[in-house]
């Protein structure tokens, strides 16, 4: 059996036909099959966390360890099996409405204990699962059953979030494209700190009107310049069809990871142990 076989799970697929999640976990499954067959990992050094949403179903069909979490707590959980194992690698996968909603102080404090871990957000511009309400980076008139009058407020940029609360690691993919996910997911898992992967994902069922962004999408060379990272994240506003939305590594930089911060933890990471009951 290949690796990538290994990372299957027996649970029915209950995403809609056609659904861009099926994309994201098979681009999941290639990332950490070549991180396995590279001989650096095992298939039990990987830990996942999921929330709660369409996204975060992908929980139940890749064998790997990990917490299905409360909705918004996709991110501490992770943060807490780091505290518990600093060896493990650690995934987290979340939706727009649970992490720039209801888990949004989780997400800025993310950025500055900086935990060497990787956060993959699928934004689909809407509570999906709950069958299409508004999120934060809902556009302006995304008329729902919540929003009849259409959403009034302007969205929120989720990027300049991280940029001004210190993130190390900024990166964002498209959900149609295997190739270009598998490449910034092996990115995000190499960067060495908190790495925050946004993917621009379709949902076929609600908010269709922030669908097929294709067109306004292009590719940047990996950036470490704050300067220009912040011009690239104003670039998309998440709210028309005009604006070009750059995909690849908007923002990298070395900081000391949460991880090598603390004395304990770093004594964990030389041993390469997890903590050990007495
Ligand atoms: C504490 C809590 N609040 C709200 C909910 C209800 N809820 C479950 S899934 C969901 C929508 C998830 O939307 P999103 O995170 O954007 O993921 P998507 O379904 O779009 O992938 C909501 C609001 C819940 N389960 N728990
Ligand atoms: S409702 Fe949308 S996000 Fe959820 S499975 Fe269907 S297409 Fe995917």
């Amino acid at each position: 059996m290949n690796t990538k076989d290994k990372l299957k799970t027996s649970s029915e697929n209950t995403w809609c036909p056609g659904c861009p999640n099926h994309m994201v976990l098979e681009s999941v499954k290639q990332t950490i099959s070549k991180f396995i067959d590279s001989k650096k990992f095992k298939q039990e050094d990987f830990v996942i966390t999921t929330d709660i949403g369409c996204n975060s179903k992908i929980f139940d069909y890749l064998n790997l360890s990990g917490i299905y979490c409360l909705h918004g707590r996709a991110i501490p959980t992770a943060i807490g099996i780091k505290l518990g194992n600093p060896n493990l690698k650690v995934l987290a996968f979340a939706g727009d409405g649970a992490v720039y909603a209801e888990g949004i102080s989780h997400f800025i404090h993310a950025f500055k204990y900086n935990s060497d871990m990787t956060l993959i957000l699928h934004d689909n511009q809407s509570f999906s699962l709950t069958t299409g309400q508004p999120t934060p980076t809902s556009q302006q008139g995304y008329v729902s059953k919540a929003s009849p009058l259409g959403v009034f407020d302007k969205p929120m940029n989720p990027l300049k979030v991280a940029l001004a609360s210190g993130a190390t690691f900024i990166a964002r993919t498209s959900a149609r494209d295997i190739p270009h996910m598998v490449e910034v997911f092996t990115k995000a898992v190499n960067h060495k700190g908190f790495s925050f992967v946004e993917v621009i994902q379709d949902c076929l069922a609600f908010n269709l009107d922030s669908n097929n962004r294709d067109s306004q999408m292009y590719k940047v060379k990996d950036n470490e310049d704050k300067k220009v990272a912040e011009k690239l994240a104003s670039e998309f506003d998440y709210n028309s069809k005009d604006g070009k939305i750059p995909i690849g590594v908007i923002y990298q930089v070395k900081e000391s990871t949460l991880e090598e911060k603390w004395p304990q933890l770093k004594d964990l990471l030389d041993k390469k142990v997890g903590w050990v009951a007495k």
